[in-house]
C-alpha cells in the first residue's frame, strides 16, 4: 500500500542519514527504510580495530537505535526493485510503494572470490585477517600478536573498493606493532596492489612513498590476489600487466582486501548502469532515467572515491536536489566529489586526505595536510565516531565544506 512517500533501500550510513533528513522535511510517518541488519557499523574504525586500538564493540549499535523514531523499518532485504511500477518487493513477501525512492544499498565484498581462501573460523589458524567486515576484522589483530617472523603481505583487489586507503592503513599499523613489540627486524612487509599507484592523488601519494621508503615496506605494484594456499601460507599473486604470470609469496600474515562490487539487487534492475553501480546524475545525485529515484553513497556510479565523508557531503546536496524535485523545480545543488580518508600511518599519527571528482586536494584545514599529524589522529580515533553517530546519522553533518571556506578565508 503506497503509504510511504519515500522509501530509503539500506539501513548504512547513507540510508540512516537520509531517513533523517527525509523526516525533518516529510515528517516521520512518510519515510520507510528497508534493511535486514539488525546491528548499524561504523565501518571506518574497524581499520584501528584490526590494529588493535579500539575494540570491535565499539564500531556497531543496533539498527534500532538509528532509525529515526516514526520511521518505518521494514526488518527484510530488498529483493526486487521494479522503477516502472514504483515498487520495491522485499525478502519477506511485502511490496512496497514508493512516490520516492533513495537507493542506499552500500556495495557487496566477494570474498569467495579469492580461490582457496579458507572458512573464516580457520582463519586465525591460517594468520589471515580482513578489516572490511565485523566477522573478520579481529583476526587481524590476532594474526598481528601472533606474529614471530616472516612476511606480512597486505593485498589491494582488481576492483573498486571502499574506503581506498584503507588496505595500506593496516600496513602501517603493522609496521608500528612490529616496531614497539621488537619484532620488526624478523618481519618484511609487502604491499601487493592492483592499482598502477600507492593512491589516486598525487600529492597523498607522494608523501606515503616517503614513508614506505623510510619505514622500508616494499610496494609491488599491478599485482591480483587470485588465491590463498592456507595450509602452506602462501598467497598467489598474478601480475595484471602481464596476465598469467603470477607470484608466489609465503606469508606469516595475511591482511585481505577482498573484490568488491554492486550489490546483485541493483545490478539486476533497470536502475543500473552498464557495470552495474546505480546510474545517478554525478552533480545532483538524481537518477539519469528515473526521476523520482536517487541515489547516495557506495551503490553509486559517481566517479569519486567511496568514503563516508563522501557519503556526508553527498547528504547535504541530495537533501537540496529532493527539495526542488518536491517543488517541481530544477535542482541546482552541485556535488563536486569531495571525499576524504583518514590515512593512519601510525598509532598516533594520521595524513588526511580530502579531494574532490578532479582529483585536485580539497583541505579542510590551512595547514599541510599530507604531512603525518597527531591531531589528526585524534581527529580519526576520537572526535569522527562522535561526528558519525550525533551528526551524520541525525542529519546535521553534511561535510565539511562550509567550514572550508570559513578556515580557508583570507587565505588564498
Ligand atoms: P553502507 O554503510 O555499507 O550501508 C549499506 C547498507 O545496505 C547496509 O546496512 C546493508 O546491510 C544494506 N543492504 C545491503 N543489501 C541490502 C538489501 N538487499 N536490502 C536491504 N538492505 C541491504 N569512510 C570514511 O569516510 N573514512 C574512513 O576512514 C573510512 N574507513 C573505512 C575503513 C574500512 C575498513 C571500511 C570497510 C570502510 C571505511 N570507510 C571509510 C567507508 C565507509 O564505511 C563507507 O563508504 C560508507 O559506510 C558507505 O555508506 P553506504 O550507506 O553507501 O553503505
Ligand atoms: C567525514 O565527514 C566523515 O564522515 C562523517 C568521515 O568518516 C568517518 C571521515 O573520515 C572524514 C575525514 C570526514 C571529513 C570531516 C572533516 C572534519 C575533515
Amino acid at each position: 500500500r503506497p503509504y510511504v512517500i519515500t522509501s530509503l533501500l539500506g539501513g548504512g550510513s547513507g540510508g540512516i542519514t537520509m531517513s533523517a533528513r527525509m523526516k525533518r522535511r516529510l515528517g516521520a510517518e512518510n519515510v520507510a527504510i528497508v534493511e535486514p541488519s539488525e546491528m548499524h557499523y561504523y565501518q571506518p574504525i574497524w581499520t584501528l580495530v584490526g590494529a588493535g586500538a579500539k575494540g570491535v564493540a565499539s564500531s556497531g549499535r543496533p539498527t534500532a537505535s538509528v532509525v529515526p523514531s516514526g520511521v518505518k523499518w521494514v526488518r527484510s532485504k530488498v529483493q526486487e526493485i521494479n522503477p516502472d511500477t514504483n515498487t520495491v518487493r522485499t525478502g519477506n513477501g511485502m511490496e512496497i510503494s514508493y512516490q520516492y525512492l533513495i537507493v542506499a544499498l552500500g556495495l557487496q565484498l566477494h570474498y569467495e572470490k579469492i580461490k582457496g581462501l579458507p572458512e573464516i573460523e580457520d582463519w586465525v589458524k591460517f594468520k589471515i585477517g580482513s578489516n572490511y567486515s565485523v566477522l573478520t576484522v579481529e583476526k587481524t589483530w590476532s594474526a598481528l600478536q601472533n606474529f614471530k617472523e616472516g612476511n606480512a603481505v597486505f593485498s589491494f583487489p582488481n576492483t573498486p573498493v571502499k574506503c581506498a586507503g584503507a588496505p595500506q592503513k593496516i600496513m602501517y599499523l603493522t609496521d608500528a606493532y612490529l616496531r614497539k613489540t621488537g619484532k620488526r627486524a624478523k618481519a618484511n612487509i609487502v604491499y601487493n596492489t592492483s592499482l598502477p599507484v600507492l593512491f589516486g592523488v598525487k600529492k597523498y601519494a607522494d608523501a606515503l612513498w616517503e614513508i614506505v621508503k623510510s619505514r622500508d615496506m616494499q610496494v609491488n605494484l599491478r599485482q591480483n590476489l587470485i588465491e590463498v594456499r592456507a595450509d602452506k601460507q602462501e598467497a598467489v599473486f598474478e601480475n595484471l600487466d602481464n596476465p598469467g604470470e603470477t607470484k608466489v609469496f609465503e606469508y606469516e600474515m595475511l591482511h585481505v582486501t577482498p573484490p568488491m562490487g554492486p550489490n546483485p539487487e541493483v545490478k539486476g534492475s533497470l536502475l543500473a548502469d552498464e557495470a552495474g553501480w546505480l546510474d545517478v546524475n554525478k552533480e545532483t545525485l538524481q537518477h539519469n532515467k528515473y526521476p523520482n529515484v536517487f541515489g547516495i553513497g557506495d551503490c553509486t556510479n559517481l566517479p569519486t572515491s567511496k568514503t563516508a565523508a563522501a557519503v556526508a557531503a553527498q547528504s547535504s546536496i541530495l537533501d537540496r536536489t529532493i527539495s526542488k524535485v518536491l517543488k517541481n523545480e530544477k535542482p541546482d545543488s552541485k556535488y563536486d566529489g569531495y571525499t576524504s580518508c583518514p590515512l593512519v600511518t601510525n598509532y598516533n599519527t594520521v595524513i588526511l586526505a580530502e579531494f574532490d571528482y578532479s582529483g585536485q586536494p580539497l583541505e579542510t584545514f590551512p595547514i599541510d595536510q599530507s604531512k603525518e599529524r597527531w591531531t589528526m589522529y585524534h581527529m580519526k580515533a576520537d572526535v569522527m565516531p562522535h561526528l558519525y553517530w550525533h551528526g551524520l546519522l541525525k542529519g546535521f553533518w553534511g561535510g565539511p565544506g562550509p567550514y572550508r571556506k570559513i578556515m580557508h578565508l583570507g587565505m588564498k
